[in-house]
């Protein structure tokens, strides 16, 4: 399988996830850092403080980038490093870290690719609301614009938000993520505010002139048990509308009023029906509406539902009481999520029929793996195995016609996986969080040599 010439190869982590140095150069606190540091919502008590020390040690990572022949690197920044309080004036040490960050990456002829939004919102916004707060959304488009200020004459490739369905719904729905809040009518408003700091922080970075702008999400096909193995099994009328309603809730909630200026149908039910509306206003369609030149696809399993007795009311889910979520009849990670190689270009060619004015990029795949170093090496063959399985459908989803740019693959290094801790590891490449050495994974060395050969 032979992929198109300019086709990007990359690899993508997040601020908090690898940075650490949280009290460093003014850095403001996060709702990360208070809901790690609260006892009992992450595995372990394991907290962001020093994560993979990438802070200091980000030019040798830059090395390992090299190294690997990555064409893209996707990250993000931290917004209390910019804005401590989450409003004001720059902090000039925090922008410079990140200035460095991408002279480094230039230099090593590496593309960068920022996100702006990767779920660490200053606490001091969260004091007054967070996500929740229409004016939260404000708050986001000044900072985009402080920080294409500083950054946008050397970075071409900007994200808004990455994936704002986890951030409404985990960190105001069901609590599982910072803010830890459990509300869905929260989560609903939040979710319309995410969507709402998007469109403004577009329009902001297109008015600076940003040559390429992305809104980055989770997204998954939706499909009933029997289609998992089975393309062509064909559900019956109310499993196919609970497949429906999920789709609309995961991912036409955030695409449709992003590109088509319009919610489905689905989504003002769910929001109808928790908490109302009214925080929609006039003229928001319009502004979440700007437009876009990408969407940023990160796919990790494909979402199992069937029509049924439903989950409790204080789930992620609001608008789907009456679905049941399934397991899918597929071998999984050690995240427990079934490895649907498949679902991904279904996904792809789905995405771009409905989507068919911006261009698609899959800014994170990948997987979790109990590794374990032997004699300095990490034989993980199962990563391999699912990266191949994964990059074999990229190639046939474009052969079926998805405009699809590039792949990057989740994560460049073991991190801190949220609310699991460090105890699960992405990287490709490894982390000893005892020293900080850095080992690359078989599926690095597999990786470097794919991108080189630019064919699987
Ligand atoms: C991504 O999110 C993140 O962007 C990244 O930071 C993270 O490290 C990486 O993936 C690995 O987790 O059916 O309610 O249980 C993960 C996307 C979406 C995957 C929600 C799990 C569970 C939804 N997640 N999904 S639910």
């Amino acid at each position: 399988m032979i992929f198109p010439e300019n086709f990007v190869w990359g690899a993508a982590t997040a601020s908090y996830q690898i940075e650490g140095a949280v009290k460093e150069d003014g850095r403001g606190q996060s709702i990360w850092d208070t809901f790690s540091h609260a006892p009992g919502n992450v595995a372990d008590g394991d907290t962001g403080d020093v994560a993979c020390d990438h802070y200091h040690r980000y030019r040798d990572d830059v090395a390992l980038m090299r190294e690997l022949g990555l064409a893209a690197y996707r990250f993000s920044v931290a917004w209390p490093r910019i804005q401590p309080d989450g409003r004001g004036p720059a902090n000039p040490r925090g922008l410079a870290f990140y200035d460095r960050l991408v002279d480094e990456l230039l230099e090593a002829g590496i593309s960068p690719y920022l996100t702006l939004y990767h779920w660490d919102l200053p606490q001091a916004l969260e004091d007054r609301g967070g996500w929740a707060n229409r004016d939260t959304a404000h708050r986001f488009a000044e900072y985009a614009a402080v920080v294409h200020d500083r950054l946008g004459d050397r970075v071409q490739n900007w994200a808004t938000l990455n994936e704002p369905w986890v951030a409404a719904f985990l960190g105001y729905g069901n609590g599982v993520h910072a803010p830890g809040r459990k509300d869905p009518a929260s989560a609903m408003r939040s979710a319309h505010h995410l969507l709402l700091g998007h469109g403004l922080a577009a329009a902001r970075l297109r008015e600076a002139g940003a040559a390429s702008i992305m809104l980055v999400v989770n997204s998954s096909p939706v499909l009933t048990p029997a289609q998992v193995n089975d393309h062509e099994a064909v559900p019956d009328e109310a499993d196919a509308a609970a497949v429906d309603r999920v789709h609309a809730l995961l991912t036409r909630q955030f695409l449709d009023p992003a590109l088509h200026g319009r919610y489905p149908e689905e989504v003002l039910a769910a929001a109808g029906r928790n908490g109302g509306t009214g925080h929609i206003l006039d003229g928001d369609l319009e502004a979440i509406n700007a437009p876009i030149d990408l969407i940023g696809i990160n796919y990790y399993n494909p979402c199992v539902v069937e029509a049924g007795p439903g989950l409790p009311a204080d789930a992620a889910w609001p608008g789907s009481e009456d679905i049941r979520f399934a397991p899918a009849d597929a071998p999984v990670t050690a995240m427990g999520w079934p490895i649907v190689p498949d679902g991904l270009s279904r996904l792809l060619v789905r995405l771009s029929k409905d989507y068919p004015d911006v261009g698609l990029m899959v800014t994170e795949n990948g997987a979790a793996f109990d590794d374990v170093v032997e004699d300095g090496r990490v034989h993980d063959a199962d990563r391999v195995s699912f990266l191949r399985g994964h990059l074999r459908e990229v190639g046939r989803a474009i052969e079926a016609g998805a405009d699809l740019r590039g792949y990057l693959v989740w994560s460049l290094l073991d991190n801190f996986e949220w609310a699991e801790g460090y105890r699960r590891r992405f990287g490709i490449v490894h982390v000893d969080y005892a020293t900080q050495a850095r080992v690359l994974k078989d599926s690095a060395l597999w990786y470097r040599d794919v991108i080189a050969a630019n064919r699987l």
